[in-house]
């Protein structure tokens, strides 16, 4: 079917085709790092812990930045519309002039700023709280040590700094995303004690002061991680309640739920009572939170609550996925793609005409306009809905 066949099928529903592509063009997907090189970053000597995992062997992972930068540019020559770079601390590009977590600075970020400016993309930044030598029995913010608990402080509290240049360098606000590993393997005596250390770890790095219209904290949950079975600290309940009485932002990142838990079912809630939310796109399999994310229910449903509830400037959506088993550019460009398919697909659906019928109570017509709604364009619900 031709553009033109399409564009007339979905004119009779009520959906203008053109201004969902000129829309899409304009929302922002945030091209995460860390797909290149298996989340291993330049500043230690490999080995990715905190419970997350890559697994594969594929060749041609990026080691140095020239490598991670070229390998990106093949991305974005791949990917149509918006794109911000996602950036995470150990990414730092030294050049023989080494700085531990606790004392980066935005020198160390330059030629990252370059890169972004050249291409005309904002930056986001994600402190890193793992792969390194002080995670000290896999905790860092809610350690019991205070020399390991104020040497994460440090680290926020200069990524916050960082991500402060970022948004001043490239003129657009940076999205910090805040994601410790902290955890047990077994059943903990004390979960109480762990959680009010990350709180106040929290507080000390929030105490700098920041331009809070340019750098838009956010806090990522998880229910587990390898190694952490029983136990996370920075819990959904623990996290939302943080973000609501601190007034940033949440972040969901939909691998980090219980599998019958849906983040499109969240994303609503979440914006009836925060300005702004972030979202993590990735697909969880089993026990693993970040498949290369592809075109299906879950994504296509969370792009339709953002749109159904007309929040795309309320919404930070980035990826984060990381799968060394095949061609890493082609799971990234996969990845990215599907998210902004999935967004079309949302932007395609006669969302007022749906509201009514399930406001009206017509429920059978809204569940066969949504089954057809599917195969749409090729086949379609009677003339019109
Ligand atoms: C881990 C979190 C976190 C990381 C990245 C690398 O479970 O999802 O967001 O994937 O920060
Ligand atoms: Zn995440």
């Amino acid at each position: 079917m031709s553009y033109i066949e399409a564009k007339e099928k979905y004119a009779l529903l009520g959906v203008d085709t053109d201004k969902a592509i000129e829309i899409l063009k304009t929302v922002p997907i945030s091209l995460h790092c860390w797909q290149g090189d298996d989340v291993i970053g330049f500043d230690n000597d490999g080995g990715l812990t905190g419970g997350i995992q890559t697994t594969g062997n594929y060749i041609g992972r990026a080691r140095t930045p020239d490598e991670l930068m070229s390998d990106m540019d093949k991305v974005i020559s791949l990917t149509p519309g918006k794109l911000k770079l996602n950036l995470h601390a150990s990414y730092a590009i030294f050049d023989g002039d080494f700085a531990d977590r606790n004392k980066l600075e935005p020198k160390h970020f330059t030629k990252w700023v370059q890169f972004a400016k050249e291409r005309n993309m904002g930056i986001d930044f994600n402190p890193t709280f793992f792969s390194h030598s002080m995670v000290k029995d896999n905790l860092t913010l809610s350690s019991p040590d205070e020399t390991v608990r104020q040497f994460w402080v440090e680290h926020g509290k200069c990524c916050l700094k960082i991500a402060e240049y970022f948004a001043n360098e490239t003129g657009i606000p940076c999205v910090m995303n805040i994601w410790i590993p902290d955890g047990y393997k077994d059943v903990p005596a004390d979960r109480f004690g762990p959680r009010e250390r990350f709180k106040k770890s929290l507080d000390e790095i929030l105490s700098i002061s920041y331009d809070k219209s340019k750098v838009f904290v956010c806090l990522e949950s998880k229910v587990f991680g390898i190694g952490m079975e029983s136990y996370t600290v920075g819990s959904a309940e623990f996290c939302m309640n943080y973000v609501a009485n601190k007034g940033i932002t949440p972040l969901m990142d939909n691998g980090h739920y219980h599998p019958t838990e849906m983040v499109s079912d969240k994303i609503s809630s979440m914006l009836l009572f925060n300005n702004k939310i972030a979202l993590h796109i990735t697909r969880g399999v089993r026990w693993d939170s970040d498949h290369v994310v592809i075109l299906d229910d879950e994504t296509k449903e969370i792009a339709k609550e953002i749109v159904r509830a007309d929040a795309l400037d309320r919404v930070f959506i980035a990826t984060d996925y990381f799968d060394a088993s095949i061609n890493r550019i082609s799971a990234w460009v996969t990845g990215i793609r599907s998210v902004q398919k999935a967004l079309l697909y949302a932007m395609l659906e006669p969302s007022k005409a749906m509201k009514e019928m399930q406001n009206s109570n017509d429920l059978h017509r809204l569940w066969s306009c949504t089954r057809s709604l599917k195969q749409c364009p090729s086949v379609m619900y009677g003339k019109n809905i």
